[in-house]
């Protein structure tokens, strides 16, 4: 952490001497920054300036001065508007309407005075953000540390409002508990980059967070789990009789109203989510007469598959159960939006429950879905009666959209845009760019997570679709992140998931892409980790470590290997002899060729101090390395690894399925013709598939190998069994290896069936492959 510091200081210091201006770095970046001459400094006669009667407003100058005085040991004069006289060396907090709704400000820094001015308290407090950052990052310490500098402020004119109105952050906090101290350092989080959302996943299946009065058994019972030490969440079996609970947590209703009172002092309204009809299983273990599958239930400790129990919809007493339950959400938050969950329910579980028969033949619902929208529009009816809006994750549009509600498109984009367009409000959270609980970096280097979200790709994220036509457009309410805990257990862990991704996510929602750029943005990210580091927030260096990444040479059909970080920082110095690189190995410039196999090693530096860590790549040549491969369906999105070449870049599949080295196809399975652009001898293949039944990815029914020298006819060389396969299996991989009298041939051909989803899977099963090598 130290040394990190360091070379941010180093790195900042070397930039403000050569430049004329003193930087500046706010994220999200203004919609428009004009630089002007000169600069202000603070001084002991400098003068702060705000209505006392505005409160939001006085309380802000009053910090700044806090602030001042603590950084600098300077005691500025903080004097109410009206009692001023004074013109030059002030500081001015300003609103013009305190309450218009328009969130924009202005901030304006001349070297005679500086004036912060919000549209609203909102656009005041948005300027006050704007400013703190181009304070020294010092002042994000606690305590603050002295400077003995005089602060110094560029000149500079900023006009700026939000792109979207819903800034959103979201939070599940019954996988894993967070308690409210927790809870109000994340909007902390949130404020400081103009978030004005929090979405509070307050109940799922492994814990009810919320204190209802009226049910007192949803946080007795539905608040504890049991927790096992070493075990991993995804494999934890149910509380078993007599295990005794020693997991969990939840919030009284009064410290859910001082933590709203907390987030709306930061302009920050709450959502809070209310998961159903499914991901309820803490609620039914507490309540079980409202469950689809008679108990006997017990309590989830991790695992229930995404498919599970549920509320009964055709049980008229759960409506009532679950309208006492909103009543007393609706009474505690003031925001307008309650998210009822709505997302993956096992609608099959519908079929053999009796009250769902006679429901769904009383109410002439012709299909599973439809007996679960006539679920949602039951609900929504009620929300709505009592002046709310509902909003539900996509799955809420199966079987047609309650009439009022609004949706949350976490599949992609694809049910946000139905949505709009059928005139419905959307908040996109399309999990490839949003979600924060994917991994960030080198499955290998980081903690268990799963598939990938990294840095520049959330900084990619556009909320609005640039298909729709603007009467769709006007229904896209925003964009919003999101943090699932199931593989986050602590505090620590969720900065390390946030950070800095969260940076990416509000420049995507509050500025304009035509002034969002990447490389900018990695600039200023450099200043704002200083200011994590101050704060001492665990955020993730995953972008500075070193991708080795196997490139093909078109021309040549060959493979060459290169080396970035995603920062684009530092040096990056490799080996190739197994041997650890340090600031005086080969520097990587271009990418450059290897011979056999070889393990590639490679990590950044600044100067001389390390500033990734290691990272290593084990490569292995063979005739097919880099030759061209023909697939005869496209990949699964999940498993997309790199497209094809996914097969032949040198580069093995480990057991992580999500490693972005495997490619994997739903459907009957795949064919995938590698052409060796010239009649070759070969003398033996290799391929392997993984076996991960609890993600339904499947070994294949049947693998065939075929060779052809003209890429028509084709002549089989080996097939191989399920069963074989499963005997060739090292851990969750089936690893072929298979030699032969010598053939040869040009084209080489795998074909590979699937299997049938089954009951366990979500009507999809995965065959996973990789490396096809061969000599
Ligand atoms: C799907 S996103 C879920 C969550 C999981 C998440 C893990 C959504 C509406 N449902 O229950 O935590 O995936 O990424």
């Amino acid at each position: 952490m130290i040394k990190y510091i360091l070379f941010v200081t180093f790195l900042l210091g070397s930039f403000c001497i050569h430049a004329q201006i003193i930087p500046v770095n706010i994220v999200p970046r203004p919609q428009k920054t004009e630089i002007r001459l000169g600069y202000f400094e603070i001084n002991g006669h400098t003068t702060v300036l705000a209505p006392v009667k505005d409160s939001a407003a006085w309380a802000m100058a009053k910090q700044l001065v806090a602030q001042v005085y603590r950084l600098t040991g300077l005691r500025l004069l903080q004097l109410d508007i009206t009692q001023n006289s004074q013109h030059d060396d002030t500081i001015l907090f300003t609103t013009n309407d305190e309450n218009s709704g328009d969130e924009g400000y202005t901030l304006e820094i001349s070297p005679g005075n500086i004036v912060l001015t919000g549209h609203s308290g909102a656009g005041l407090f948005y300027a006050w953000q704007s400013f703190e950052q181009l304070m020294p990052a010092e002042i994000m310490a606690t305590p603050i540390p002295r400077v003995d500098d005089p602060v110094r402020l560029q000149a500079l004119f900023i006009e700026d409002h939000p792109r979207f109105g819903w800034r959103g952050m979201h939070l599940d906090v019954s996988r894993h508990f967070f308690d409210k101290e927790f809870i109000k350092q994340y909007l902390d989080y949130l404020a400081m980059l103009k978030m004005n959302v929090f979405h509070w996943h307050l109940t799922d299946s492994q814990g009810w967070r919320i204190e209802i009065k009226k049910y007192p058994r949803l946080t007795q019972t539905g608040a504890f789990r049991v927790q096992r030490p070493g075990e991993r969440f995804a494999e934890a079996l149910p509380q078993k009789p007599g295990e005794l609970v020693n997991y969990g947590g939840y919030y009284t209703q009064a410290d859910i109203k001082e933590v709203i009172a907390y987030a709306s002092a930061r302009h920050i309204a709450i959502v809070p989510e209310i998961d159903m009809p499914g991901h309820c299983m803490a609620a039914l273990v507490a309540y079980p007469q409202f469950a689809s599958i008679p108990g006997p239930l017990s309590m989830p400790s991790g695992r229930v598959g995404a498919y599970n129990n549920s509320f009964n919809p055709g049980n008229d007493s759960t409506y009532l159960f679950l309208q006492d339950i909103l009543t007393e959400v609706m009474d505690l938050f003031p925001g307008d939006y309650i998210h009822i969950g709505g997302d993956e329910v096992d609608r099959n579980i519908w079929k053999d429950n009796l009250l769902c028969q006679e429901k769904m033949r009383k109410e002439n619902l012709k299909s599973l879905d439809e007996l679960q929208s006539y679920f949602i529009r039951r609900i929504e009816a009620f929300i709505h009666s009592k002046g709310k809006k509902m909003i539900g994750w996509d799955e809420i549009i199966a079987g047609g959209l309650a009439p009022e509600a609004s949706v949350m498109s976490w599949h992609g984009y694809k049910g946000g845009v139905t949505a709009s367009k059928t005139g419905h409000y959307v908040v996109m959270a399309p999990a490839a760019y949003a979600y924060f609980d994917l991994y960030q970096g080198d499955p290998e280097l980081e903690p268990e997570a799963y598939s990938r979200n990294l840095l520049s790709t959330s900084y990619q994220f556009d909320p609005m679709p640039s298909e729709l036509r603007p009467e769709a457009k006007k229904f896209i309410l925003g964009g919003q992140g999101c943090l699932w805990t199931e593989t986050v257990p602590d505090a620590a862990h969720v900065q390390h998931m946030l950070f800095p991704r969260i940076l990416a996510l509000a420049e995507s929602v509050w500025t304009q892409p035509e002034r969002k750029n990447f490389e900018d943005f990695r600039s200023r990210l450099l200043f704002y980790m200083k200011r994590l580091d101050l704060e001492k927030i665990n955020y993730a260096r995953s972008a500075l470590n070193v991708w080795i990444r196997p490139v093909r040479d078109t021309a040549e059909a060959r493979l060459t290997i290169s080396c970035s970080n995603e920062l684009g920082m530092g040096k990056i110095f490799y080996t190739v002899d197994g041997s650890i690189p340090g600031p005086g190995a080969t520097l990587y410039t271009v990418p450059f060729r290897i011979a056999g196999n070889t393990q590639v090693k490679a990590a950044a530096f600044m100067g001389t101090e390390l500033i990734s860590v290691l990272t290593t790549e084990q490569f292995m040549l063979s005739a097919t390395s880099s030759k061209p491969i023909h697939l005869g369906s496209q990949p699964a999105l999940r498993f997309a690894g790199y497209n094809s070449f996914t097969l032949s870049d040198g580069i093995r599949g480990s057991e992580n399925p999500f490693d972005g080295r495997w490619l994997g196809f739903t459907g009957s399975g795949l064919t995938a013709t590698i052409d060796l652009g010239k009649l070759r001898t070969l003398k033996n293949i290799g391929f392997d598939f993984m076996d991960e039944p609890g993600l339904s990815v499947y070994l294949p029914r049947n693998v065939s190998i075929e060779v052809s020298d003209d890429g028509r006819s084709f002549i089989s060389l080996m097939n191989y069994t399920e069963t074989d396969l499963r005997n060739m299996r090292v851990g969750n991989i089936a690893r072929i290896y298979r030699e032969f009298a010598p053939v040869s041939l040009r084209y080489l051909r795998l074909t590979a069936t699937g299997r049938e989803p089954g009951a366990a899977d979500d009507g999809k099963t995965y065959l996973l492959i990789d490396e096809i090598s061969a000599n």
